[in-house]
């Protein structure tokens, strides 16, 4: 018996996860979304969809692929040069990285904004008050005072001055129907979603095949290299970057593992 075969997967707190366990990153991540739905952030269903997710990332070899970190980069030089970039976050962006959205934040100038598959006022306001104790200064979503044209009534609910007016919209571990809903609407898509077969990477402008735990610090660290930028060096990373061929090194990667 290894150490690790001591490592309960109900432990309190995440620094009780041992660093070097080979497992360590799923163990971190299925950690923070049982405290999410505890905290009444995250929602039930996101815990099935963490399954998903993990199932992907294991036969991704847990890494950020070549493939994912020049989106990632492309990502980062989008929202440097839109004028109204938002980051949506879920229930599930929410317990998994909100000190590293707000960061993202801070490095690109966009908005905050939730926005829920499940929406319920309970947990808009759990979410809002989560990422101002990680350091948001503002919190969009709460007004909900415009809609997404093709979408019901509860999915649809955005602000008017965040993601109904967003140039640029990072939308990570999103439901298909949005993300086409939003692409719809013109918008230019950065999706983050370890299933490259998934809808949402397929309308987006950016898909990133990655674990958002390791994707938005390393948008941040490209947006920090990026800052001094011109824009059109920005403008290159974009053109350079082909979305038809990031999803297919994702895929074969999953399916051959290499
Ligand atoms: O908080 P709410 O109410 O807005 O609900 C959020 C969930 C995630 C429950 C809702 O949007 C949903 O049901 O999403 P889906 O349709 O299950 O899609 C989630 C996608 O994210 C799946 O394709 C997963 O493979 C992927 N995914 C899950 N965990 C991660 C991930 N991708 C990147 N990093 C992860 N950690």
């Amino acid at each position: 018996m290894t150490d690790y075969d001591t490592v309960s997967a109900d432990v309190e707190h995440e620094e009780e996860i041992p660093e070097d366990h080979p497992r360590y990153q799923d163990l971190l991540t299925r950690h923070r979304i049982e405290t999410g739905v505890e905290k009444g952030i995250t929602h039930l269903q996101g815990m099935h969809a963490e399954g998903r997710g993990s199932a992907f990332d294991y036969l991704l070899g847990e890494e950020t692929i070549p493939s994912a970190d020049a989106a990632e980069r492309a990502a980062a030089a989008h929202l440097l040069l839109a004028d109204r970039p938002v980051l949506s976050i879920n229930g599930n962006v929410a317990a998994l990285v909100p000190g590293e959205m707000v960061e993202l934040a801070a490095a690109t100038g966009a908005d905050l904004e939730v926005n829920l598959f499940n929406r319920t006022p309970e947990r808009i306001e759990a979410i809002a008050e989560h990422l101002r104790e990680h350091g948001a200064a503002t919190v969009k979503g709460l007004e909900a005072d415009a809609r997404i044209p093709n979408l019901d009534h509860q999915r649809g609910k955005v602000d008017e001055d965040g993601i109904y007016a967003a140039d640029v919209v990072l939308v990570p571990l999103e439901d298909g129907d949005r993300a086409e809903a939003l692409d719809e609407m013109g918008k230019t898509e950065i999706v983050i979603d370890l299933n490259p077969l998934s809808r949402s990477p397929r309308v987006a402008d950016v898909p990133i095949v990655d674990n958002i735990i390791r994707a938005v610090p390393n948008i941040t660290e490209h947006a920090r290299d990026l800052a001094d930028a011109d824009e059109d060096e920005l403008r290159g990373i974009i053109d350079d970057f082909d979305q038809e061929r990031a999803l297919e090194e994702a895929e074969v990667r999953i399916r051959n593992g290499f």
